[in-house]
């Protein structure tokens, strides 16, 4: 399930109404999931192995942090060589408040991780008993050193986590591709290599066009991006005069710091200004740039950067269209009378 484009960005919090939801695996039922507080995590690869119930992870640490959730095919819908997967174009993305236990509190109460783990690998119990379980298992390894932000959620913008975004509990590694945010997490674990499932050995992974395996890179860290929300094509003709421009910029990884705004198709770029609260470096901004437009047809276009990486103009061509943050694509046309 995609967001419209002007859904997104209304207000710096994405309502939970306009949250993508993206699966691999069919949601877990209440019946499948049961009591909640009675959901079990077990925890490998540290020094006291432990099962946890979700009451008892509640009782261990809590906190909330923001961070945008975004597919790793978000944009996929702009590719001409047309990959297979989800079309999206901007609307599997969110910005969520998560609430829940830091990682690096379990792991303290596990009494430390284990020598030689390289890895966190997150597995979610949602694939159907009658399937191979290392092609429907979806189990993601990230570098070791995501445990010290990463939390496990059981509350998104202020309400249990739904079903449909992996209830009762979930893995945040901030700054992450959507897959990494593992859903309905059953095992955390220290692991010295990465998961050997196929959600992690051959899918997500950036390959040329024509090209695939496991040697290419996977889809971790998500790169500086940002796109207009208002006004967009979806949005029909607008007056002439002050125009309110306004999107959203994210850093991945890294705190945005600059957004630019072209109304011509990205032959000028002004500065524009983020507005709104600042949620945290892996939360997005909202921006807004004040435009006098007469009556013409424009390109709108939004660049942004971390001041150490910049939104590139093309996409970065790979054969299932991940990680596309060209601003080329991104661009609007309006029509203004
Ligand atoms: N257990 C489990 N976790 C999962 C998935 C899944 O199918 N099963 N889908 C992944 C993908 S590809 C994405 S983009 C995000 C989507 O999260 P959402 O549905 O809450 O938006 O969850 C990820 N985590
Ligand atoms: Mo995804």
């Amino acid at each position: 399930i995609e967001a419209h484009r002007s859904a997104i960005g209304e207000s710096i919090v994405t309502p939970i109404r306009n949250i993508y939801i993206r699966n691999n695996m069919p949601t877990m039922t209440d019946e499948q999931i049961g009591d909640r507080n009675k959901w079990q995590l077990s925890v490998e690869g540290v020094n006291q192995p432990k099962t946890f119930t979700l009451a008892q992870l509640k009782k261990l640490g809590q906190t909330t942090i923001a961070t945008v959730l975004q597919c790793s095919g978000n944009g996929r819908g702009f590719y001409e060589h047309k990959p297979k997967g989800s079309q999206w174009k901007t609307g599997a993305a969110a910005c969520i408040l998560w609430t829940g236990v830091p990682v690096a509190t379990i792991v303290s109460a596990c009494g430390g991780i284990t020598k030689g783990a390289k890895y966190m690998t997150c597995t979610g119990v949602d694939a159907p008993k009658d399937l191979d379980p290392k092609k429907a298992t979806v189990e993601r390894s990230v570098p070791l050193k995501v445990y010290k932000k990463a939390i496990l959620a059981w509350e998104m913008n202020g309400v249990p986590l739904p079903n449909a975004h992996g209830g009762p509990l979930r893995t945040i590694p901030p700054g992450y591709f959507g897959i990494n945010n593992v859903k309905h997490l059953g095992k955390l674990a220290f692991t010295e290599t990465e998961s050997d499932v196929k959600y992690m050995k051959t899918s997500y992974r950036i390959s040329p066009i024509g090209k695939k395996g496991s040697q290419y890179p996977t889809c971790w860290e998500m790169p500086v991006k940002s796109w207009i929300v208002r006004p967009t094509d979806e949005t029909g003709v607008v007056k002439s005069g002050k125009v309110q421009i306004a999107g959203v910029a994210m850093g991945g990884t890294k705190k945005v710091r600059n957004i630019k705004v072209s109304v011509d198709g990205g032959q000028t770029w002004k500065k524009a200004k983020f507005v709104g609260p600042y949620l945290g470096k892996y939360a997005w901004r909202q921006f807004v740039f004040e435009s006098n437009l007469g009556p013409g047809t424009y390109n709108i276009a939004s660049k942004a950067s971390t001041g150490v990486n910049t939104q590139p103009e093309l996409r970065y061509e790979n054969r299932r269209g991940y990680a596309h943050n060209g601003w080329k694509d991104h661009s609007v046309n309006v029509e203004v009378v």
